[in-house]
């Protein structure tokens, strides 16, 4: 049988099955997700779509009618998770800065190696109690660039400084030393700024999100090493944004900040810290940390699936591809040349489509470091000088600072060569990481199911509104679901009594979502064996914001082995709200 009948054959044994048995085109999935309040004029919409791998494209329509009518602005997928950071605390604090100490370095005892040990009670951080409330900080790292001078060295420049957060993957090693919470928690923390190039100076915005999604506060009851591996889910059910304190004349530069926006841009820190801080009495002991792995959007445009091709790379035994898999350094991530190199070392990269070139960022090998590199722009015609550079041979105050980044290129260009001139010693020349940023690239995204969320503002007050999700993949739109929301009428809270946790014998915390809509608000739940509830807990601040905050309370002599209702209660100027009705049974004795 010749090559054309053995296609034939197939062809006919493929039409012959039955659908079920066929290859099918995957369908983009695509759920609309629910709506939460941004004051009374906004809400910030939800879904997700699972784009198969496929170039995807998405936005929300919105409307009084199914009709709809109006549109959110269309927006790509983010790339692929597949840019890498990594700390192992085992030589030194790796650039994690303390302010409010104390913070402890240890070299041996962590899990393996070196860790860094965070010691409570800390100072008060009052900037946030119109918001979360007052916390506690932890050691934390710089993303991006600052304008403390001082602190220059500290930046870790990921994505050449703005790195892409949303669905980030966050891992790491914790262990509680006699470790009393009174009520505070342990979470994920970031600080995201806008119109950077003012400074401190108006219209520059630094928004602060905690991440209550995933609270590590559990992990530390062990007395052990515990694992936390955890995503930032990118759903606003999921956050609370960290707000700021009216009363610090000083702190305008806090206001709200959209999450997509905000987790699109985590250009200023991230760490995880203690929320929910009683002053009075505050948590107690120590926490340990080790290990920290931050996984996170890779839009650098030389890595593959972002349409960055390598087209010509020196001879070496070493693969190439190393130079592009996102890791910054590591073994079997890092290139190095044949021996003794004689001449510069080029590699060229292409693009599928003119690219704007606006950063580039190249790591180094710490084995064999490279010193002089030059950058070329191909423009289609001739290559142009891009940059020229040395990079450090070491990284201070580790393998982590050792690159360069060139920001401000704002060149076109259709390939990129990448010329090693010399490096710091004879026998081999080698890089850690090459990454380009910058616009113009069709990015794939993962195969994996994706939460995507947008806020609609300018919306009319106490109007109910139907919306869903359109993804476009491939030309072809897919509609989520119809669902609707109700615009508030009125700056009363917004509540939603969530679930019930931590529940023993006599203890259990009970736990909700309250939106003060802008207002300053007071929170407390209800609770009780019978209808009417008879008991209500504490009130707290629920500060001022204009987007739901995770708000809770931990009740604790209860009855063994019985059943309780409870809701969320809250009060601003404009009135008072409950949630809905929910119960819990204590464990018998
Ligand atoms: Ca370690
Ligand atoms: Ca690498």
């Amino acid at each position: 049988m010749n090559c054309i009948d053995h296609r034939l054959w197939i062809l006919l044994i493929l039409i012959s099955l039955p659908p079920s048995l066929q290859a099918t085109e995957q369908k983009p999935i695509v759920n609309s997700g629910f709506a939460t309040a941004v004051g009374t004029t906004g809400m910030t919409v939800n879904g997700q779509v699972h784009p198969h791998g496929r170039y995807t494209r998405y936005y929300f329509e919105y409307g009084l009618t199914t009709g709809y009518g109006n549109q959110t602005p269309t927006r790509d997928l983010p790339p692929r998770l597949a840019a890498y950071y990594q700390e192992s605390w085992d030589h030194g604090y790796g650039g994690w800065y303390k302010r409010d100490g104390p913070m402890e370095y240890h070299d041996q005892g962590g899990q393996p190696g070196g860790f860094v040990r965070y010691c409570s009670p800390t100072s008060d951080d009052h900037n946030h109690d119109d918001g979360i409330g007052t916390l506690h900080l932890a050691s934390y790292v710089y993303t991006g660039p600052l304008s403390a001078p001082e602190l220059k060295d500290l930046i870790l420049f990921l994505s050449a400084g703005d790195p892409d957060l949303r669905g980030a993957k966050v891992s790491l090693s914790v262990r509680g030393r006699d470790w009393v919470a009174n009520g505070s928690e342990l979470l994920w923390w970031t600080q995201s700024q806008s119109n950077i190039e003012v400074g401190t100076n108006p219209g520059w915005k630094r928004a602060n999100w905690a991440y209550t999604g995933y609270l590590l506060t559990d992990l530390l009851k062990t007395g052990r090493w515990e694992k936390a591996e955890y995503r930032l889910e990118h759903n606003s059910e999921h956050w609370t944004f960290g707000g700021n304190h009216l009363q610090l004349s000083n702190r305008l530069n806090y206001p709200y900040w959209p999450i997509d926006q905000s987790q699109g841009h985590v250009n200023c820190d991230f760490f995880h810290l203690l929320a929910f801080v009683d002053p009075e009495n505050p948590p107690q002991g120590a926490i340990d940390f080790d290990e920290f792995q931050l996984v996170y959007r890779n839009k650098s445009l030389v890595f593959s699936s972002n349409g960055g091709h390598l087209t010509a790379a020196p001879r070496s035994d070493s693969d190439p591809a190393t130079l592009t898999d996102g890791w910054r350094h590591g073994p079997h991530r890092m290139w190095q040349s044949d021996e003794n190199p004689k001449e510069p070392l080029e590699f060229i990269y292409h693009f599928d489509q003119p690219v704007m070139i606006n950063a580039v960022q190249l790591h180094q090998n710490p084995e064999w470091p490279t010193k002089d590199i030059e950058l070329e722009a191909f423009d289609g015609n001739t290559y142009t000088p891009l940059c020229r550079s040395q990079l450090p041979q070491q990284g201070m105050p580790n393998a982590n600072f050792a690159f360069i980044v060139k920001r401000g290129l704002a060149t076109e260009a259709h390939a990129l060569k990448v010329r090693i001139l010399s490096g710091y010693r004879k026998a081999r020349w080698g890089l850690g990481e090459i990454e380009v940023f910058g616009s113009g690239a069709t990015m794939l995204p993962d195969d994996a199911l994706y939460q995507v969320n947008t806020d609609i503002m300018n919306l009319r007050p106490g109007k109910t509104y139907h919306y869903r999700l359109v993804a476009d993949s491939n030309g072809r739109n897919r509609y989520g679901s119809d669902r609707t929301f109700t615009v508030p009428r009125d700056a009363k809270p917004r509540v939603r009594t969530g679930l019930s946790s931590r529940i023993t014998s006599t203890t259990a915390k009970l736990n909700g979502r309250l939106n003060p809509l802008g207002q300053p608000a007071t929170f407390y739940f209800e609770y009780g064996t019978a209808p009417g509830y008879g008991k209500r807990s504490p009130s707290f601040y629920g500060g001022l914001q204009l987007v739901p905050r995770t708000a809770f309370v931990n009740l604790s002599n209860l009855q063994p082995g019985t059943r309780y209702h409870y809701r969320l209660v809250a009060e601003n100027d404009a009135g008072r709200s409950h949630g809905a009705d929910a119960a819990f049974e204590t464990l018998s004795e």
